[in-house]
């Protein structure tokens, strides 16, 4: 197959290609099989609009997804070479951060396999998310530039214009394929703004942020610390909508729509706030198109659904009118308008959309004017539907649904752990491929000798090419017969890698003083800070500077190993997650709203250790007490603590000796040796006087819970039968059951 291509596009032998060169052969190839599976077919089709699409590197996926993954593997073999090396080559898209960005991925990859007619629409940022370097044990920000000239991204004819109050700028159309397993291509549309200019990033990552004609598609979520920072999210945000709401149009009318009728051709998932502007700007065109505004207003609703992913306060986005006047004037008579029709009806001013001090709450209009409200795990959208949200679900009950987040197992099984996935299909035959309930059938193999051995061999085996794998790439060095105890994750508190931190040290003092593990450990951790993020980046620099601590005292290091990898990233998370065995999902309860990397794990075989939050509690109920560690306070607990306003961290630790010796470790001698001491004191005082994520009160059970699994651990057959539940019942949490039931309860494609 390839070698007939590659003598067509070089005139010579697979074997005398460069790796490079057979690289862009399989790019163009693929490209050229997944553009035969595009079809036009259906009247109606899903635009998924985000600003975050985390895609990771697709030629692995591609030759999955077309089925000819074994066969190229073979025939490069045959010429002396091998594919894991030429996906090596392959830079990373750039093109998202964390959960939401993966979501956006999986559910492409879900939508063509269903073969659903779903396309994404987003921004083609050419430095995307910072990369990650660590200096003197502090996390540096450089520009990730991932586009090369020969790349996925192809070019379309098509051209939009978007106006901004102070100026006009053109975007061009990138395209990138997006196979579905045995099943059609859909596209994944990524604006680009014409008169970008990368040449104005100067230090670092610091660039005008005025200028932004030339920066608006530079960087995903640049620093917004400032107003400039904030404003250019919004030029960002209207962009993208502007371009989506137009191309959305352009097609609809190319599929026979007479406008009046969009709702019947055109689905939209707003992913979040981040592109809650579609709604105004596509009521906007609709009565550029000569539509009346009730009628305009209607027909926004019927297409428009939105998805929630946080509860945090902070993070849902209001944006002061004066910014939106400034970046959008044309949009903002109609934001009124929409927001009068709310004031007529509602007196509750909780449920406006433009509040007293005149800001825009992008989530209310989006409720108010889309006909669904999701949220992403079943916990999640009960709190929104009791708590957060709970004036608008008064007023719309009906639009509240949950749609429980999911993962595409193409590549969080089938692509990263080949081994597990030749062995299950050994096992309970393929069918789990294609119907991932069916992975349930491993649970008759429960009482099975040799399957726990294989599981415990393919298990160790990851943990051995991991290892090989950091040494190669980050010069890190791990104990392969350690317990791989895993959190990588966002950096954020809520997240409470501090918490994870704190038993490092707890655990790092208890072998100084003598009570060694009867297994060694090797705690590791993957995250990035957002670049402002003050209190993150002091969380990194204490999870460094242990590091330094523990790896090189002697007494310690046969016994406990802590390591953060560099620039944590999805090509990472797929060498991590397979050679984990104890999977940490220790947020606050309440605040993750669902949380995938717990499912990866899990399909993977690790046991979770975590907190009744998220789509923890889905899995807890799904494998049940004996195969999850489950801690902490719950929700409810956590949700009433909040309002009383009362918690006081203090308190917990002057109650104990345990908690106080770890969190006074952090301003100790021998961490001002080797760390910051501004950074260590400002996050020893942040814990001491605020802890807004209430670690201390899990302190005590967290420390407890992890001493079980790491003793539990010891009885690998008991170990391996919690490893076996754990992938037979990750089956639902495949995003083919999600994006089926975003089909069946939103969308009606
Ligand atoms: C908001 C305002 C201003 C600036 C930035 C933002 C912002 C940026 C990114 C807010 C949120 C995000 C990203 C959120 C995210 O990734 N959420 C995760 O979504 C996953 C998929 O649903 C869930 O599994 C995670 O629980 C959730 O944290």
């Amino acid at each position: 197959m390839i070698t007939e291509f590659v003598k067509k596009r070089y005139g010579k032998g697979l074997e005398k290609c460069t790796d490079m060169e057979v690289y862009h052969a399989l790019l163009a190839m693929t490209n050229q099989m997944a553009v035969e599976k595009k079809t036009d077919t259906g009247k109606k089709k899903l635009y998924y609009i985000s600003a975050e699409f985390l895609i990771g590197k697709l030629l692995s996926n591609n030759l999955i997804n077309l089925g000819i993954y074994e066969e190229i593997k073979a025939e490069l073999k045959e010429a002396g070479k091998k594919l894991a090396s030429i996906e090596e080559l392959e830079p990373e898209p750039s093109l998202g951060n964390g959960g939401l960005g993966r979501l956006a991925a999986c559910f492409l990859d879900s939508m063509a396999t269903l073969g659903l007619p779903g396309d994404g629409i987003g921004l083609n940022y050419h430095f995307g998310l910072f990369r990650q370097v660590f200096k003197k044990r502090l996390q540096k920000e450089v520009p990730n530039p991932w586009i090369e000239d020969d790349s996925w991204l192809i070019k379309s004819e098509r051209k939009y214009k978007v106006s901004f109050g102070k100026c006009k700028v053109t975007s061009t159309l990138y395209e990138v394929l997006v196979t579905g397993y045995d099943n059609r291509t859909n596209t994944l549309h990524l604006f680009d703004v014409d008169s970008v200019d990368e040449g104005m990033v100067k230090k670092g990552i610091d660039f005008d942020k005025e200028d932004i004609r030339k920066n608006l598609t530079l960087f995903l979520y640049p620093d917004d610390s400032d107003d400039a920072g904030r404003l250019l999210r919004v030029y960002q945000q209207y962009f993208m909508v502007s371009n989506a709401a137009q191309l959305i149009l352009d097609e609809a009318k190319e599929r026979g729509s007479n406008l009046h009728d969009l709702p019947e051709y055109v689905a939209i998932q707003i992913n979040d706030t981040h592109p809650s502007m579609v709604i105004p700007e596509l009521i906007r065109l609709l009565l550029e198109e000569g539509i009346n505004m009730d009628e305009a207003m209607d027909i926004a609703t019927k297409t428009c659904a939105y998805t929630n992913h946080t509860i945090l306060s902070e993070a849902l986005e209001k944006w002061p009118l004066a910014f939106i006047e400034k970046v959008a004037p044309q949009i903002v008579p109609i934001i009124r308008e929409l927001d009068l029709c709310v004031k007529d009806k509602y007196d509750d001013e909780t449920v406006h959309i433009i509040d007293e001090e005149d800001r825009v709450h992008m989530a209310h209009m989006d409720m108010h004017y889309g006909h669904s409200v999701n949220g992403v795990a079943y916990l999640h959208t009960e709190i929104l539907k009791n708590n957060e949200l709970n004036a608008f679900y008064k007023i719309y009950p009906e639009k509240f649904n949950n749609k429980t987040n999911g993962i595409t197992f193409r590549r969080w099984l089938l692509h990263c752990n080949k081994p597990l996935a030749a062995f299950l299909e050994e096992t309970i035959g393929d069918g789990f491929k294609k119907d991932a309930m069916q992975l349930e059938r491993l649970l008759e193999f429960q009482q099975d000798e040799e399957v726990a051995k294989k599981l415990l061999a393919i298990k160790a085996d990851n943990k051995h090419k991991l290892v090989k794998y950091l040494k190669r790439t980050q010069d890190i060095k791990l104990n392969e017969n350690s317990i791989f105890d895993i959190q990588i994750k966002r950096l954020h508190e809520y997240k409470r890698q501090q918490l994870n931190a704190l038993y490092a040290i707890h655990k790092y003092l208890e072998i100084k003083a003598g009570k060694k593990p009867d297994t060694p450990i090797t705690m590791i951790f993957g995250a990035k800070a957002a670049p402002a993020y003050t209190i993150a980046k002091d969380i990194i620099h204490l999870i460094l500077c242990l590091q330094k601590i523990v790896n090189k005292d002697k007494d310690v290091k046969p016994y406990l190993n802590i390591v953060m990898v560099e620039n944590y990233n999805v090509t990472l998370a797929e060498k991590l997650i397979p050679a984990c065995d104890i999977s940490e999902q220790i947020s606050l309860a309440s605040k993750e709203a669902s949380g995938t990397g717990n499912m990866k794990f899990m399909l993977n075989g690790a046991v979770t250790l975590g907190t009744e939050d998220g789509a923890n509690v889905e899995i807890h109920e799904l494998v049940g007490d004996d195969n999850i560690y489950i801690f902490g306070e719950d929700s409810d607990t956590v949700i009433a603590r909040y309002e009383r306003g009362d918690y006081c961290s203090r308190d917990y630790y002057e109650k104990n000796p345990d908690l106080k010796r770890a969190v006074d470790f952090i301003v100790s001698k021998k961490m001002m040796k080797v760390g910051k001491k501004k950074s260590l004191t400002r996050l020893y005082e942040e814990l001491l006087n605020k802890d807004w994520f209430m670690t201390f009160p899990d302190y005590e059970a967290y420390v407890a819970t992890k001493e079980k699994a790491y003793s539990d651990y010891k009885d690998r057959q008991a170990w391996a039968k919690k490893m076996l539940v754990n992938i037979a019942k990750a089956g639902f949490f495949s995003s083919d059951r999600t994006i089926a039931q975003y089909n069946d309860d939103i969308w009606h494609l």
